[in-house]
């Protein structure tokens, strides 16, 4: 009686076997080239989706490939624990975020390992405990005292009812997520990491990694954002002052018909004293989202501050808007305003009847209907008429530097990074403010500095400013009274350096060892691209302070990047808030983990979105019950024979050939071309194959059989590695199908079995002639010399010679 394939119990036999064995414990000491391979840490909701799944597929397919091919991998894990949800649940449900999160983890854990992932769960890292965040505190205190970390007010979203801080998701078409509450912008001060001191670098450093996909690259590019342009300083009229405005369109200067500055621009405030109508609309701008996004669609609106200024060429006088469209925290937090060449001053300027200049040639171009924002010839700018912008922009800015009031400038959009955040649930920020001592870092010494635990939430807000015991504390300078900071850190801080603290989980004594330069950089990193810009460009940002700290010594975290497609269900993303979603707890109790995850790789290459499919499920299973099949019928007859190469057949031959096409075919795939999908179809086409040559009964059909069975488990065991090590062993392999070798290409397998020869009279092309490639040099001027066509130009001849160019043409010289 056949055995029936039962994934259900199979599957958890061979975890516990890897389990026992350790079989995933990476090791730096084997000899071996390594691979650390990653996969983006989950934040722990409590439920593998989807996309889950597939990311972590697709990471662990590569992992064993690699593994296979003779690297020592490392693959790990662990969960970005800290943030909001737990503090939404833990107000709904009334659990502590720890009890929440330490929950949810072990949840997420055992599904993880029913799918069979290999990771080295020893080296398992929450972000939530302190003994991993005690050294994001320790690099915090070193960067406070390298000046890479500094403190400044800047705005957040203030619920006016709640009295919190909300995060920009939390705001909701500019009102409070809870209380519906408008929403106001609020100045606070604030930890800020000063990213901005490495821009140029996290720039250039985007041409060496031809690993990454171009958009990721071109994203990042474009979030730094250099621009290079000029500021210009225009005199106020009857005030000792200078207006600085950043512009990226010096050209443009002749067009300036009014300047405008950003409600917070100390200016405007001025212009509030005395004028109450001022004072209520900057007062007014303070509401809605903060996020810049959702700011740059907002309505513009302005009020003139009742200042003028002059264009520092042509003296002109100029009006100063306080405008909502200015964002005080980019270049000077001022703009001059050029209506003709800008949509944005365009709207602004229609709206409030201001003039227009049109200083750049636009051939058909009403520039009252819309703003020309091209660049072209330089005309009514006096001895800059003519020019083109490119040169405009350069001689302006020259004439500018001799009258002092300009000079070129390269600005970045990217912004130093805020990461204070007033919530409960994330990393304490170690410092201590002191009446006389001021912001005193925490020594190193009394890190970490603990969250408090098992807090129940009762309100939106962040209890630990009203926790005493955790804030009264001594300042760690001069004795007194100190405040601890009862802001947490951006979670995105402690996903911007987790991969390093796998390399050396266990190290208590510093932040990481010489394990890091063992194992870093991450061969090939595997997430969502929604990730392209923000956690990738801080983990960039991480690594490079890390190097400067000497604690690792390259410079690029990621060699290469894969970015997974979106998995779909009837075309829309499969997600919670669209009830879409397909469970995979259930899928792997109706089929079996090794079903799931062949269904993932099959669907679709993995960085095309993946649609859906029953069907496909139910055909990936099946396919899975034909290889169980295929090696049962053999293994009714199994035999030690060697397969005698020599002596195969025809047909034997072509099965031979097969095998070793598709070695090589699934090779190329899993590697350069890394589409696991062809790969899956080549395997399927040598099943078919072996099912139809299955019942041949020779010693040697049986060995070729049982070659082929082999390459098929080899092969296919990254992708179902369940099923794949039970029929290895039956087979009867003492070592463990992990542990094998990536099958090899037999070059002569690929050989075809004949040649096509050309063949030549005394150099001129008479025949082609298809032969054996078996056949001797001899055997060959046999066959040439009996083909019809060459007897006829040979015969009354006298052969002087017979030329064989090997494997191509053979010319015979007669006389
Ligand atoms: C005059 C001008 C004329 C501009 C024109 C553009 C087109 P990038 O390229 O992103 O660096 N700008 C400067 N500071 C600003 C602020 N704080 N808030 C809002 N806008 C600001 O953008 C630079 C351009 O953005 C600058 O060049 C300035 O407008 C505006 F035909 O100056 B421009
Ligand atoms: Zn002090």
């Amino acid at each position: 009686m056949e055995k029936p394939y039962s994934p259900l119990t199979l599957e958890p036999e061979v975890q516990a076997f890897w389990q026992q064995h350790q079989s995933f414990a990476a090791n730096e000491n084997t000899g071996k080239p390594k691979f650390y391979c990653l996969s983006m840490l989950p934040y722990p909701s409590g439920q593998l989706h989807m996309g889950h799944v597939r990311n972590y597929t697709i990471g662990d397919v590569i992992s064993r490939l690699q593994r296979m091919l003779g690297k020592e991998v490392l693959q790990p894990m662990g969960w970005d624990a800290f943030g909001l949800p737990a503090e939404n649940a833990a107000l709904q449900n009334k659990v502590a975020p720890s009890e929440w999160t330490q929950k949810n983890i072990a949840n997420m854990r055992t599904q993880l390992q029913r799918l069979g992932f290999a990771y080295d769960w020893s080296r398992e890292i929450a972000t939530c405990d302190p003994s991993y965040y005690r050294w994001e505190q320790w690099l915090f205190v070193q960067l406070f005292k390298q000046d890479l970390v500094y403190r400044k007010e800047a705005l957040v979203n203030w619920d006016p009812v709640d009295h919190t801080v909300l995060a920009n998701e939390q705001v909701i078409e500019g009102r409070g997520w809870r209380s519906s509450a408008l929403v106001e912008q609020k100045m606070i001060s604030q930890w800020f990491f000063k990213i901005s001191a490495y821009a140029d670098e996290l720039l250039q450093g985007l041409e060496n990694l031809p690993g990454w996909p171009e958009q990721v690259r071109t994203m990042q590019y474009n979030w730094i954002g250099r621009s290079v342009g000029a500021e210009v300083h225009f005199p106020v009229i009857d005030k000792d002052l200078l207006l600085t405005v950043y512009t990226t369109r010096a050209d443009t200067l002749y067009g300036v018909t009014y300047l405008s500055i950003a409600p917070q621009h100390p200016l405007a405030l001025q212009a509030a004293e005395k004028n109450p109508a001022i004072a209520e609309f900057i007062e007014h701008c303070k509401t809605g989202n903060i996020a810049e996004a959702a700011r740059a669609k907002m309505e513009k609106l302005g009020m003139p501050s009742g200042f003028y200024a002059r264009n520092p060429l042509t003296n002109e006088k100029l009006p100063i808007w306080i405008a909502n469209y200015v964002v005080m925290d980019y270049g000077s937090g001022a703009v001059m305003a050029v209506p003709a060449h800008d949509e944005r001053d365009h709207e602004f300027a229609q709206k409030y009847h201001l003039p227009m200049k049109e200083v750049i040639a636009a051939k058909d171009h009403d520039y009252q209907q819309s703003a020309y924002t091209d660049y072209g010839a330089v005309i009514n700018s006096a001895e800059f008429d003519g020019l083109t912008s490119a040169e405009a922009k350069s001689a302006i800015t020259k004439a500018l530097e001799k009258l002092e009031l300009g000079i070129e400038k390269i600005q970045y959009r990217l912004r130093d990074w805020g990461v204070s955040r007033q919530r409960y649930w994330g990393t304490p920020i170690p410092i201590i403010y002191c009446d006389k001592c001021g912001a005193v870092p925490v020594p190193e010494k009394d890190l970490p500095v603990i969250l408090p635990q098992n807090i129940k939430l009762t309100a939106p807000n962040s209890p630990l400013p009203q926790l005493s015991e955790f804030v009264n504390v001594k300042c760690p300078k001069c004795g007194g009274a100190g405040r601890r900071e009862t802001d947490t850190f951006d979670t995105f801080v402690e996903s911007s350096w987790y991969f390093t603290r796998y390399t050396c989980p266990d190290q208590t004594t510093q932040m990481l060892d010489e394990r890091a330069n063992y194992w870093l950089p991450v061969d090939q990193y595997i997430g969502g691209i929604e990730h392209a810009v923000l956690h990738l460009l801080y983990a960039r940002f991480f690594y490079k302070v890390l190097r400067d700290q000497g604690l690792v010594n390259t410079s690029e975290p990621f060699t290469r990047l894969l970015t997974q497609g979106m998995v779909l269900k009837d075309g829309a993303k499969m997600s919670k808030s669209k009830g879409n979603t397909v469970d995979p707890q259930q899928l792997i109790e109706q089929y079996g983990a090794d079903t799931v995850r062949l269904f993932m790789m099959f669907a679709a290459p993995p960085e095309q979105s993946l649609e859906w499919s029953d069907a496909g499920v139910e055909g990936a299973h099946r396919y899975l019950k034909r290889l169980w099949k295929l090696a049962q019928t053999y293994l009714e007859h199994p035999t030690t024979h060697a397969l005698d190469i020599a002596s195969l057949n025809v047909e034997q031959k072509s099965v031979w050939q097969q095998i070793h096409q598709t070695i090589q075919k699934v090779t190329d795939d899993y590697t350069r071309r890394q589409t696991f999908n062809t790969a899956i179809a080549s395997m399927m086409e040598l099943t078919n194959t072996l099912i139809a040559f299955a019942n041949q009964s020779s010693d040697n059909d049986r060995a070729l059989q049982r070659q082929g069975l082999e390459t098929l488990l080899l092969l296919i065991s990254p992708i179902a590695p369940h099923v794949s090590h039970f029929l290895w062993k039956e087979l009867g392999h003492t070592s463990p199908i992990i542990d094998a070798a990536w099958p090899q290409v037999e070059p002569a397998a690929l050989e075809t079995s004949t040649l096509t020869w050309i063949i030549q009279v005394n150099g001129k092309m008479r025949a082609q002639l298809t032969l054996s490639i078996a056949l001797t040099d001899a055997e060959i001027e046999e066959a040439v010399l009996a083909q019809a066509n060459v007897k006829k130009f040979i015969t009354d001849k006298t052969i002087k010679k017979i030329i064989i160019v090997p494997k191509k043409l053979v010319n015979i010289v007669v006389i």
